[in-house]
């Protein structure tokens, strides 16, 4: 565990395109750090000179290629002085027209200029460094643009304005307190203080640390609203998989045909149901095969079928139930997972009855991907088994932390069930201390006041160019 510092390559100067290259009204590049401005007015011929780089204000005029003096565009400029902008540096906007050889053209003259391409996520990587946002607001970023529900984006946009920070750094706040006092028992043994933190500082130590704790980890549930549920179809080949997955889209997505082997790469998709987004995915089906392509896309299949969420198995209940669908069934349990019996249009396989009874013991829904039959079933039993186990509701706490979150949250929580049994089991002080440092550190990784560089460097990957 490090503490988080700035590296020393905040001191230069980056430029990225902030919009999807394309055709399209505007276009957007951004330019941030110390060279800024300089490099702005060596393109830049305003054509109202007295209104230009002023702070906040949109100015426009013409970018030009300082080599040949060719006027590039006419843009829209906007100077965000620091450190009140984005990053806490110097910023330019240049809202130009948007053409893939337009936008090229413009960053390939700041870069002759001095300034360096930015690296995915670094705009916003320098806000967190400067200390205008914490780790959480930054993930709200990557949250807000993910968003596939109303409730989702609602939840993002309450991170971004600091809820997860707030409850974090009110619970170190908290920790910092007890901590203080257990170290006072240590420096000033002769003061008989212990015996006094021995029996409040443990019952303190559940009652504001660990209660508070739980409470956040329970709504790391909310995440669905913002993550979606992965959820995998999968079955044996012909079972009617794709069919399901276009049912349950409302359109062809995928390909059906009676060959065998015909959806070979995972398809994915996502769908609203009652505002839970499920991110569904149809994968190759699963049988004995010699085809080194079709071979992958199993492989690709069984991986997934391991990873989702929420699991819909799909048999055709028309065939005689063989070793593949057996191991599938095999997926299910102790997962969320549903067993789509499928083509109900047609008779049962004969051997059908003796499985059943097998078969009863998954929570089975009966469909007909063909004609519609019982999908909206299907759908109802979906909602169901997302809910399960977890009760989703819609918290009072806009807290919501996601797994990095929770997983911090986690060990911060462990650390402090040590540290409040170690003063109530008469351990010594020292590792009463010891264990409330640690839960400190973990809460700190939530916000990245103590965090490994290369979590950060994964985190800020995930953004996009000019985020
Ligand atoms: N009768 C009937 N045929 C179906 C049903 N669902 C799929 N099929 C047919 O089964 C074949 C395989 O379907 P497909 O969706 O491609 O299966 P997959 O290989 O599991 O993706 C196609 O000919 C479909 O038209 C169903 O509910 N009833
Ligand atoms: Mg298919």
């Amino acid at each position: 565990m490090v503490k988080c510092v700035p590296p020393t390559d905040t001191e230069d100067t980056i430029a990225a395109i902030a919009t999807p290259v394309g055709q399209a009204g505007i276009g957007i590049i951004r330019i941030s750090g110390p060279e800024s401005l300089e490099i702005a007015e060596k393109i830049f011929k305003p054509k109202t000179p007295h209104t230009a780089f002023i702070s906040h204000r949109l100015c426009m005029g013409y970018v030009h290629d300082p080599g040949s003096g060719n006027v590039i565009d006419e843009v829209l400029l906007s100077y965000m002085a620091a450190p009140n902008s984005y990053t806490r540096e110097d910023i330019i906007e240049i809202n130009s027209h948007s053409g893939y050889t337009l936008l090229s053209k413009i960053l390939t003259v700041l870069t002759g200029l001095g300034a360096r391409l930015a690296r995915p996520g670094e705009f916003t990587q320098r806000a967190f460094l400067n200390g205008r946002i914490d780790l959480s607001q930054a993930e709200a970023v990557v949250d807000l643009m993910n968003a596939r529900s109303e409730r989702g984006l609602f939840l993002a946009a309450q991170q971004i304005q600091g809820s997860v920070k707030r409850d974090v750094l009110a619970l170190r706040k908290e920790a910092i307190h007890i901590l203080a006092n257990a170290e006072a028992t240590i420096d000033f043994p002769e003061e008989d203080i212990e015996h006094l933190f021995r029996d409040e500082g443990a019952e303190t130590i559940r009652k504001k640390l660990i209660h508070p704790i739980d409470i956040l980890i329970k709504a790391h549930t909310e995440r669905v609203w913002i993550d979606g549920i992965n959820t995998v179809i999968a079955g044996r080949v012909n079972s009617g998989k794709s069919s399901l997955l276009n049912r349950l889209l409302n359109e062809t997505k995928a390909i059906v045909t009676d060959i065998p082997g015909t959806t070979r790469d995972v398809i994915e998709a996502t769908f609203n149901l009652w505002g839970i987004p499920i991110r569904i995915m149809d994968t190759a089906g699963i049988r004995k095969v010699n085809d080194e392509v079709e071979k992958m896309g199993i492989d690709l299949a069984l991986q997934k079928t391991a990873e989702a969420d929420l699991l819909l198995i799909v048999i055709d209940r028309s065939r005689p139930i063989n070793q593949d669908d057996m191991d599938l069934l095999g997926h299910a349990k102790n997962r969320k997972a549903l067993l789509v019996m499928n083509k109900i249009d047609l008779p049962p396989a004969p051997d059908f009855a003796e499985k059943a009874d097998y078969l009863n013991r998954f929570s089975v829904v009966e469909i007909s991907a063909l004609t519609g039959e019982g999908i909206d079933h299907l759908k109802e039993a979906i909602k169901d088994t997302i809910l399960s186990g977890d009760t989703l509701t819609i918290s009072t706490s806009r807290a919501v932390p996601n797994l990095r979150h929770r997983q911090a949250l986690l060990k911060a929580r462990d650390q402090f069930l040590c540290a409040s049994k170690s003063a109530r089991k008469n351990r010594p002080m020292e590792i009463v201390a010891f264990e409330l440092r640690n839960g400190l550190d973990h809460l700190g990784e939530i916000t990245g006041q103590t965090i490994d560089d290369e979590i950060l460097d994964s985190i800020f990957s995930q953004f996009c160019m000019g985020k």
